[in-house]
Protein backbone atom coordinates (compact mmCIF):
# COMPACT_ATOMS: atom_id res chain seq x y z
CA UNK A 1 0.00 0.00 0.00
CA UNK A 2 1.06 3.36 -0.69
CA UNK A 3 1.70 5.88 2.89
CA UNK A 4 0.78 9.32 2.29
CA UNK A 5 2.81 11.30 4.61
CA UNK A 6 3.14 15.02 5.99
CA UNK A 7 5.88 16.70 5.43
CA UNK A 8 4.39 19.82 7.25
CA UNK A 9 4.09 17.80 10.27
CA UNK A 10 7.13 19.06 12.48
CA UNK A 11 5.46 23.18 12.69
CA UNK A 12 3.19 21.41 14.82
CA UNK A 13 5.41 21.08 18.36
CA UNK A 14 3.46 21.91 21.41
CA UNK A 15 5.29 22.86 24.40
CA UNK A 16 2.99 21.38 26.89
CA UNK A 17 -0.30 20.37 27.62
CA UNK A 18 -2.59 21.05 30.96
CA UNK A 19 -2.69 18.03 32.89
CA UNK A 20 -4.43 17.84 36.61
CA UNK A 21 -3.72 21.31 37.48
CA UNK A 22 0.23 21.34 35.91
CA UNK A 23 1.91 21.66 32.67
CA UNK A 24 3.46 18.49 31.66
CA UNK A 25 5.40 17.84 28.45
CA UNK A 26 3.09 17.07 25.13
CA UNK A 27 2.84 13.05 24.58
CA UNK A 28 1.81 13.92 21.08
CA UNK A 29 5.65 14.65 19.21
CA UNK A 30 6.88 15.00 15.99
CA UNK A 31 9.28 12.17 16.95
CA UNK A 32 5.86 9.50 16.64
CA UNK A 33 5.83 10.54 13.09
CA UNK A 34 9.82 10.03 12.36
CA UNK A 35 9.60 6.21 14.12
CA UNK A 36 6.86 4.98 11.99
CA UNK A 37 8.73 6.94 8.13
CA UNK A 38 11.83 5.17 9.71
CA UNK A 39 10.43 1.45 10.53
CA UNK A 40 8.55 2.18 6.85
CA UNK A 41 11.74 2.71 4.97
CA UNK A 42 13.36 -0.32 7.15
CA UNK A 43 10.36 -3.27 5.57
CA UNK A 44 8.91 -1.45 3.08
CA UNK A 45 4.78 -1.75 2.41
CA UNK A 46 4.94 0.26 -0.97
CA UNK A 47 5.58 3.63 -2.17
CA UNK A 48 6.04 6.98 0.57
CA UNK A 49 4.73 9.91 -1.04
CA UNK A 50 3.89 13.40 0.31
CA UNK A 51 0.39 14.24 -1.31
CA UNK A 52 -0.10 15.78 -4.47
CA UNK A 53 -3.71 17.51 -3.47
CA UNK A 54 -4.43 21.18 -5.09
CA UNK A 55 -5.32 24.03 -2.63
CA UNK A 56 -9.22 24.40 -3.97
CA UNK A 57 -9.59 20.66 -4.01
CA UNK A 58 -8.37 20.39 -0.40
CA UNK A 59 -10.21 23.27 0.99
CA UNK A 60 -13.67 21.45 -0.17
CA UNK A 61 -12.56 18.52 1.19
CA UNK A 62 -12.45 20.03 4.73
CA UNK A 63 -15.69 21.99 4.20
CA UNK A 64 -17.32 18.68 3.81
CA UNK A 65 -16.79 17.69 7.70
CA UNK A 66 -15.90 21.07 9.28
CA UNK A 67 -17.76 24.15 9.27
CA UNK A 68 -16.84 27.59 8.19
CA UNK A 69 -16.35 29.59 10.98
CA UNK A 70 -14.17 26.65 13.10
CA UNK A 71 -11.72 26.61 10.14
CA UNK A 72 -11.74 30.30 9.83
CA UNK A 73 -10.90 30.23 13.55
CA UNK A 74 -8.09 27.52 12.93
CA UNK A 75 -6.40 29.40 10.00
CA UNK A 76 -6.60 33.02 11.69
CA UNK A 77 -5.78 31.74 15.28
CA UNK A 78 -1.79 32.16 15.69
CA UNK A 79 -2.32 35.43 14.60
CA UNK A 80 -5.02 36.58 16.66
CA UNK A 81 -3.08 35.06 19.81
CA UNK A 82 -0.31 37.35 18.69
CA UNK A 83 -2.02 40.13 18.04
CA UNK A 84 -3.61 39.86 21.67
CA UNK A 85 0.23 40.06 22.95
CA UNK A 86 3.40 40.16 21.32
CA UNK A 87 4.94 37.76 24.11
CA UNK A 88 2.43 35.39 23.46
CA UNK A 89 4.50 34.61 19.99
CA UNK A 90 6.64 32.40 22.58
CA UNK A 91 3.86 30.51 23.86
CA UNK A 92 1.05 27.70 22.84
CA UNK A 93 -2.74 28.82 22.80
CA UNK A 94 -4.71 26.86 25.36
CA UNK A 95 -7.99 27.38 25.85
CA UNK A 96 -8.91 28.30 29.81
CA UNK A 97 -12.38 28.90 29.79
CA UNK A 98 -15.61 27.14 28.45
CA UNK A 99 -19.07 27.68 27.60
CA UNK A 100 -20.35 24.34 28.63
CA UNK A 101 -22.18 24.15 25.29
CA UNK A 102 -24.52 21.51 25.94
CA UNK A 103 -26.12 22.27 29.05
CA UNK A 104 -27.93 25.67 27.17
CA UNK A 105 -25.95 27.15 30.06
CA UNK A 106 -24.42 29.92 27.55
CA UNK A 107 -24.73 30.75 24.13
CA UNK A 108 -22.48 29.26 21.28
CA UNK A 109 -23.93 31.12 18.50
CA UNK A 110 -22.68 34.17 18.91
CA UNK A 111 -18.67 34.44 18.70
CA UNK A 112 -17.21 36.48 21.06
CA UNK A 113 -14.91 39.09 19.74
CA UNK A 114 -12.07 37.90 22.47
CA UNK A 115 -9.70 35.83 21.00
CA UNK A 116 -9.36 33.67 24.66
CA UNK A 117 -13.49 33.14 24.52
CA UNK A 118 -13.39 32.51 21.02
CA UNK A 119 -10.58 29.38 21.71
CA UNK A 120 -12.38 28.05 24.29
CA UNK A 121 -15.71 28.15 22.25
CA UNK A 122 -13.78 26.02 19.55
CA UNK A 123 -12.06 23.18 22.06
CA UNK A 124 -13.82 20.76 24.25
CA UNK A 125 -10.09 20.44 26.70
CA UNK A 126 -6.56 22.35 27.65
CA UNK A 127 -4.12 19.47 26.42
CA UNK A 128 -3.79 20.37 23.10
CA UNK A 129 -1.85 23.43 22.31
CA UNK A 130 -2.04 25.44 19.42
CA UNK A 131 0.73 27.07 18.00
CA UNK A 132 2.20 29.27 14.48
CA UNK A 133 2.62 26.21 12.27
CA UNK A 134 -1.11 24.22 13.43
CA UNK A 135 -2.86 25.00 10.97
CA UNK A 136 -0.52 24.46 8.26
CA UNK A 137 0.30 21.17 9.34
CA UNK A 138 -3.24 20.03 10.47
CA UNK A 139 -3.98 21.25 6.88
CA UNK A 140 -1.22 19.00 5.51
CA UNK A 141 -2.36 15.93 7.28
CA UNK A 142 -6.00 16.73 5.80
CA UNK A 143 -3.84 16.11 2.27
CA UNK A 144 -2.78 13.08 3.61
CA UNK A 145 -5.91 11.54 4.03
CA UNK A 146 -7.60 13.28 0.98
CA UNK A 147 -5.24 12.11 -0.92
CA UNK A 148 -5.33 8.27 0.40
CA UNK A 149 -9.37 8.10 0.08
CA UNK A 150 -8.59 9.12 -3.62
CA UNK A 151 -6.07 5.92 -3.95
CA UNK A 152 -8.73 3.76 -3.27
CA UNK A 153 -11.03 5.25 -4.85
CA UNK A 154 -8.57 4.52 -8.00
CA UNK A 155 -8.82 1.34 -7.44
CA UNK A 156 -5.94 0.38 -4.73
CA UNK A 157 -6.45 -2.31 -2.28
CA UNK A 158 -5.41 0.39 1.06
CA UNK A 159 -3.79 3.43 1.69
CA UNK A 160 -1.88 4.94 4.94
CA UNK A 161 -2.34 8.84 5.24
CA UNK A 162 0.90 9.39 7.90
CA UNK A 163 0.09 12.39 9.60
CA UNK A 164 0.28 14.25 12.81
CA UNK A 165 -1.11 15.97 14.45
CA UNK A 166 -4.13 12.84 14.96
CA UNK A 167 -8.00 13.76 13.93
CA UNK A 168 -9.81 11.71 15.70
CA UNK A 169 -11.10 13.40 18.78
CA UNK A 170 -11.57 16.80 16.17
CA UNK A 171 -15.39 17.55 15.60
CA UNK A 172 -16.97 19.79 12.25
CA UNK A 173 -16.60 22.77 14.86
CA UNK A 174 -13.85 21.72 17.43
CA UNK A 175 -10.68 20.85 18.50
CA UNK A 176 -9.30 18.41 21.24
CA UNK A 177 -7.51 15.66 22.74
CA UNK A 178 -4.50 16.74 20.53
CA UNK A 179 -6.50 16.54 17.00
CA UNK A 180 -7.68 19.96 14.82
CA UNK A 181 -9.10 18.47 11.92
CA UNK A 182 -10.53 15.04 11.78
CA UNK A 183 -8.73 13.11 8.74
CA UNK A 184 -10.72 9.80 9.14
CA UNK A 185 -13.63 11.97 8.87
CA UNK A 186 -12.45 14.09 5.62
CA UNK A 187 -11.13 10.61 4.25
CA UNK A 188 -14.97 8.60 4.59
CA UNK A 189 -16.97 11.74 3.40
CA UNK A 190 -13.99 11.90 0.38
CA UNK A 191 -15.11 7.62 -0.08
CA UNK A 192 -18.56 8.86 -0.17
CA UNK A 193 -18.37 11.79 -2.83
CA UNK A 194 -15.86 9.32 -4.63
CA UNK A 195 -18.99 7.21 -5.29
CA UNK A 196 -18.89 4.70 -2.41
CA UNK A 197 -22.73 4.18 -1.01
CA UNK A 198 -21.58 2.47 2.05
CA UNK A 199 -18.87 3.74 4.21
CA UNK A 200 -17.71 2.18 7.32
CA UNK A 201 -15.25 3.73 10.03
CA UNK A 202 -13.70 1.65 12.61
CA UNK A 203 -11.55 3.11 15.30
CA UNK A 204 -9.06 1.06 16.80
CA UNK A 205 -7.21 3.92 18.93
CA UNK A 206 -7.34 3.51 22.51
CA UNK A 207 -9.28 6.60 22.81
CA UNK A 208 -13.18 6.97 21.66
CA UNK A 209 -13.15 8.55 18.33
CA UNK A 210 -15.91 11.23 19.94
CA UNK A 211 -15.18 13.83 17.24
CA UNK A 212 -16.05 11.07 13.73
CA UNK A 213 -18.61 9.58 16.11
CA UNK A 214 -20.58 13.02 16.22
CA UNK A 215 -19.49 14.01 12.37
CA UNK A 216 -21.33 10.94 11.57
CA UNK A 217 -24.57 10.66 14.38
CA UNK A 218 -27.14 11.30 12.18
CA UNK A 219 -26.08 9.59 9.44
CA UNK A 220 -27.28 6.09 7.78
CA UNK A 221 -24.42 6.15 4.92
CA UNK A 222 -21.50 6.44 7.34
CA UNK A 223 -21.45 3.79 10.38
CA UNK A 224 -18.92 4.56 12.62
CA UNK A 225 -17.38 2.04 14.92
CA UNK A 226 -15.01 2.00 18.17
CA UNK A 227 -12.97 -0.40 20.27
CA UNK A 228 -11.82 2.39 23.25
CA UNK A 229 -11.07 2.28 27.11
CA UNK A 230 -14.50 2.55 28.84
CA UNK A 231 -15.24 6.49 28.82
CA UNK A 232 -16.09 6.01 32.74
CA UNK A 233 -13.06 5.95 33.74
CA UNK A 234 -10.96 6.83 30.20
CA UNK A 235 -10.50 10.42 28.03
CA UNK A 236 -12.50 11.76 26.08
CA UNK A 237 -15.05 10.83 29.43
CA UNK A 238 -18.30 12.19 28.28
CA UNK A 239 -18.66 10.20 24.98
CA UNK A 240 -17.83 6.75 23.95
CA UNK A 241 -20.67 4.89 25.97
CA UNK A 242 -22.43 1.64 24.43
CA UNK A 243 -25.79 2.82 24.63
CA UNK A 244 -25.01 5.55 21.88
CA UNK A 245 -26.14 4.29 18.79
CA UNK A 246 -27.25 6.86 16.64
CA UNK A 247 -29.98 9.21 16.31
CA UNK A 248 -32.57 10.42 13.76
CA UNK A 249 -31.67 8.88 10.12
CA UNK A 250 -28.53 7.85 11.75
CA UNK A 251 -30.28 5.64 14.46
CA UNK A 252 -28.76 1.86 14.25
CA UNK A 253 -25.33 3.38 12.38
CA UNK A 254 -23.02 3.89 15.48
CA UNK A 255 -21.33 1.12 17.78
CA UNK A 256 -19.32 1.68 20.89
CA UNK A 257 -17.45 -1.06 22.19
CA UNK A 258 -15.96 0.16 25.75
CA UNK A 259 -13.29 -2.06 27.77
CA UNK A 260 -12.24 -1.54 30.91
CA UNK A 261 -8.83 -0.43 31.82
CA UNK A 262 -6.02 -3.48 31.50
CA UNK A 263 -8.26 -5.30 28.88
CA UNK A 264 -5.90 -7.70 27.55
CA UNK A 265 -5.35 -8.64 23.70
CA UNK A 266 -7.53 -11.72 24.24
CA UNK A 267 -10.38 -9.50 24.83
CA UNK A 268 -9.51 -6.63 22.60
CA UNK A 269 -9.64 -8.87 19.25
CA UNK A 270 -13.34 -10.64 20.62
CA UNK A 271 -14.54 -7.10 20.11
CA UNK A 272 -12.49 -6.15 16.95
CA UNK A 273 -15.05 -9.62 15.68
CA UNK A 274 -18.00 -8.03 16.88
CA UNK A 275 -16.98 -4.58 15.36
CA UNK A 276 -16.20 -6.30 11.91
CA UNK A 277 -19.84 -8.27 12.34
CA UNK A 278 -20.88 -4.86 12.02
CA UNK A 279 -18.86 -3.64 9.56
CA UNK A 280 -20.06 -6.53 7.42
CA UNK A 281 -23.97 -6.81 8.44
CA UNK A 282 -23.72 -2.86 7.16
CA UNK A 283 -22.43 -3.96 4.08
CA UNK A 284 -19.83 -1.59 3.36
CA UNK A 285 -18.43 -0.62 0.23
CA UNK A 286 -15.39 0.82 1.98
CA UNK A 287 -13.47 1.15 5.63
CA UNK A 288 -11.37 3.88 6.89
CA UNK A 289 -9.35 2.79 10.15
CA UNK A 290 -8.08 6.01 12.81
CA UNK A 291 -5.21 3.84 13.14
CA UNK A 292 -3.95 4.53 16.68
CA UNK A 293 -1.22 2.58 18.46
CA UNK A 294 -2.00 3.33 21.91
CA UNK A 295 -3.44 -0.03 22.67
CA UNK A 296 0.09 -0.71 23.22
CA UNK A 297 0.37 -2.39 26.89
CA UNK A 298 3.68 0.25 27.27
CA UNK A 299 2.10 3.17 25.80
CA UNK A 300 2.51 5.73 28.89
CA UNK A 301 -1.00 7.65 28.86
CA UNK A 302 -3.16 4.75 28.24
CA UNK A 303 -4.22 1.00 29.91
CA UNK A 304 -4.59 -2.32 27.12
CA UNK A 305 -2.12 -4.41 27.06
CA UNK A 306 -1.63 -5.27 23.62
CA UNK A 307 1.94 -6.93 22.52
CA UNK A 308 3.68 -5.49 19.27
CA UNK A 309 3.29 -8.84 18.04
CA UNK A 310 -0.71 -8.81 18.62
CA UNK A 311 -0.31 -6.24 15.65
CA UNK A 312 0.08 -8.56 13.09
CA UNK A 313 -3.33 -10.18 13.97
CA UNK A 314 -5.13 -7.21 13.98
CA UNK A 315 -4.01 -6.01 10.54
CA UNK A 316 -5.22 -9.82 9.35
CA UNK A 317 -8.14 -9.17 11.34
CA UNK A 318 -8.83 -5.91 9.68
CA UNK A 319 -7.75 -7.91 5.92
CA UNK A 320 -10.72 -10.31 6.72
CA UNK A 321 -13.61 -7.51 5.66
CA UNK A 322 -12.10 -7.57 1.90
CA UNK A 323 -12.70 -3.80 1.71
CA UNK A 324 -10.54 -1.18 0.16
CA UNK A 325 -9.15 0.65 3.28
CA UNK A 326 -7.79 3.89 4.59
CA UNK A 327 -5.79 4.17 7.33
CA UNK A 328 -5.40 7.08 9.40
CA UNK A 329 -2.43 7.52 11.69
CA UNK A 330 -3.93 8.63 15.36
CA UNK A 331 -2.48 7.79 18.84
CA UNK A 332 0.33 5.98 20.39
CA UNK A 333 2.69 7.13 22.99
CA UNK A 334 5.17 4.80 23.30
CA UNK A 335 7.47 6.60 20.90
CA UNK A 336 9.96 3.75 20.36
CA UNK A 337 7.78 1.30 19.58
CA UNK A 338 5.18 3.05 17.94
CA UNK A 339 6.87 2.61 13.85
CA UNK A 340 7.37 -1.44 15.15
CA UNK A 341 3.54 -1.66 16.39
CA UNK A 342 1.88 0.86 13.06
CA UNK A 343 4.56 -1.36 10.50
CA UNK A 344 3.53 -4.87 11.86
CA UNK A 345 -0.73 -3.70 11.64
CA UNK A 346 0.24 -2.75 8.24
CA UNK A 347 2.05 -5.84 7.22
CA UNK A 348 -0.47 -7.82 8.85
CA UNK A 349 -3.11 -6.11 6.51
CA UNK A 350 -0.72 -6.89 3.98
CA UNK A 351 -0.09 -10.55 4.37
C1 LIG B 1 -5.35 10.99 19.48
C2 LIG B 1 -5.23 10.65 20.93
O1 LIG B 1 -4.81 9.54 21.26
N1 LIG B 1 -5.53 11.60 21.83
C3 LIG B 1 -5.44 11.33 23.22
C4 LIG B 1 -5.63 12.55 24.05
C5 LIG B 1 -5.46 12.25 25.51
N2 LIG B 1 -5.40 13.45 26.27
C6 LIG B 1 -5.44 13.31 27.70
C7 LIG B 1 -4.22 12.61 28.18
C8 LIG B 1 -4.05 12.59 29.66
C9 LIG B 1 -2.57 12.64 29.91
N3 LIG B 1 -2.19 11.88 31.01
C10 LIG B 1 -0.85 12.21 31.44
C11 LIG B 1 -0.25 11.17 32.26
C12 LIG B 1 1.09 11.63 32.70
N4 LIG B 1 1.90 10.55 33.11
ZN1 LIG C 1 -5.70 7.74 21.60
Amino acid sequence: MKTFHNPHHTLHQGQQEMFRGRLVPCHEVPARLDFVLTELQRRPLGALETPAVDDAALDAAIARVHSARYTQFLASAWDEWVAMDPANAQRDALPSVWPLGNRHAFRTDALPRNFAARLGLFAFDSGSPLMAGTWAAARGGAACALAAAHEVLGGARSAFALTRPPGHHAGSDFLGGYCFLNNAAIAAQALRDGGQQRVAVLDVDYHHGNGTQTIFYERADVLTVSIHGDPATEYPFFLGHADERGAGAGEGFNLNLPLPRGTNFATWRAALGQALDAVTAFRADALVVPMGLDTFEGDPISGFTLQSADYFAVGEALAGAGLPTVFTFEGGYAVDAVGTNAVNLLEGFQR
